[in-house]
């Protein structure tokens, strides 16, 4: 499934085409150096379209001032890299690419380079991409190595992907991203992940409340790191994301813990949010860019991918059914009793607190007696429970509260 190896010389050859007929660039055109696709953007997009136009004859870049990222004069196929020097000013661990940029300019240093067509010309949206959490769902105060799988949409093959989003600091802690779980085959996986075409970082966003996550990934499979021009090249890794349209497909895996003080917030809350543009353009305009959560297809393409879905933190780890006093998996009268006979006849304590507090109101007193008796025989409303979560079924504790550990098991009321 392999495509046919392609040949660094490529853009080379194309270069010295373009040299030689390069009254088409005569005059000094405007640019923003690193926007290869002349997207409008900067983003990892632009390393996917330059290693396309090296490694899989994708379209070449239109404006080779642009794709000239480390200022050179040149486009470079070996050595220091005009893609690499993008990717790690993309992951914040190189400076900014020289003039102009980020708003378009001319260039400041004379070279031979040239655009053939410096209009740059947004992608348009594109249909049937999106790009979510697996599912919304809770986590557990003080729980370790969460699994998170970023799912994928997609209309058609794509070469890579990029994510960038913000993680609310008060939550989560020990971000790691791995393709465990994914469709990212096994046998590739290690070797994608310490390649040149991926990259992860956990970094302080603009807004103190927040990390910033950034993960970007070309499909690429090149275990010795970047081949020397002539011998081998990277392949792109036959897989189902680089070869037919996704549903809903497991694309990264991510880890985390949850702190163990991390505030309580039942069923709705952002842990993880769509990366804020301020995040990443301060104090600029005109020219957006940065590491964008985005599908990246072959050639000038890219989709935008600000869906995402949220989960809520729970006080504690476990199910139980709400007013089910006694633990015996059913409710009824004797629930009541129980409750009752521990608050005024010395009974036994109730093996979960949690499920005692039938109107969850965070104490365990004669009001949960009435309200189970309310429920159970005058029409009273149901224990509550989280939004659109049956009442009849277990659940966790979507709010905070003092009361103690909770021993339960959840099982049917075979009664
Ligand atoms: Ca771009
Ligand atoms: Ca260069
Ligand atoms: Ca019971
Ligand atoms: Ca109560």
């Amino acid at each position: 499934m392999r495509r046919s190896t392609s040949r660094p010389g490529t853009l080379l050859t194309c270069l010295a085409a373009s040299l030689a007929s390069s009254g088409a660039s005569a005059a000094d055109p405007t640019f923003v150096r690193g926007d290869v696709n002349l997207d409008g953007a900067v983003t990892f997009s632009d390393v996917g379209f330059y290693l396309d136009a090296i490694y899989f004859q994708g379209p070449l870049p239109r404006c080779f001032d642009a794709a000239d990222a480390n200022d050179s004069g040149q486009l470079e196929i070996q050595g220091p890299m005009d893609w690499e020097r993008l990717r790690d000013w993309l992951f914040r661990s190189a400076a900014e690419p020289p003039a102009p940029f980020p708003l378009p300019g001319v260039d400041p240093t004379k070279d031979n380079l040239g655009c053939a067509d410096p209009a740059v010309k947004p992608p348009a949206p594109a249909k049937g991409y999106s790009m979510a959490w697996e599912h919304d769902r809770y986590l557990y105060r003080g729980s370790k190595d969460e699994e998170l799988f970023l799912e994928v949409t997609t209309a058609g093959p794509i070469t890579g992907f990029s994510l960038a989003c913000r993680v609310d600091r008060r939550f989560l802690t020990n971000l790691r991203v791995d393709f465990e779980g994914t469709i990212v085959p096994s046998a590739v996986r290690k070797d994608l992940l310490a390649s040149p075409y991926f990259r992860a970082r956990v970094t302080q966003s603009a807004s103190p409340l927040h990390d910033l996550l950034l993960v970007g990934a070309i499909f690429l499979d090149d275990p010795s790191g970047l081949a020397p021009l002539g011998a081998g090249v990277p392949q792109r890794i036959p897989f189902p994301a680089t070869e037919k349209a996704l549903k809903g497909a497991r694309i990264l895996r991510i880890r985390a813990d949850v702190l163990p003080n991390a505030p309580v917030t039942g069923s709705s809350a952002g842990v993880i949010l769509p990366v804020d543009p301020g995040d990443l353009t301060p104090g600029l305009g005109g020219v957006r860019h940065g590491v964008l959560s985005q599908v990246i297809l072959s050639g000038a393409s890219y989709s935008e991918l600000p869906d995402f879905s949220y989960m809520g933190i729970l006080a504690d780890e476990g199910e139980f059914l709400r007013a089910d006093a006694n633990g015996d998996a059913c409710r009824d009268l004797s629930d009541a009793v129980h409750t009752l006979s521990f608050l005024f006849l010395g009974g036994p304590a109730p093996p979960c607190p949690d499920a005692s507090d039938a109107n969850d109101d965070g104490r365990v007193d004669i009001s949960d007696a009435s309200y189970t008796l309310g429920y159970l025989f005058t029409g009273g409303p149901p224990p509550p429970t989280a939004p659109l979560v049956d009442p009849s079924f277990c659940w966790y504790d979507v709010r905070d509260d003092s009361l103690g550990p909770c021993v339960y098991e959840c099982r049917s009321c075979r009664r």
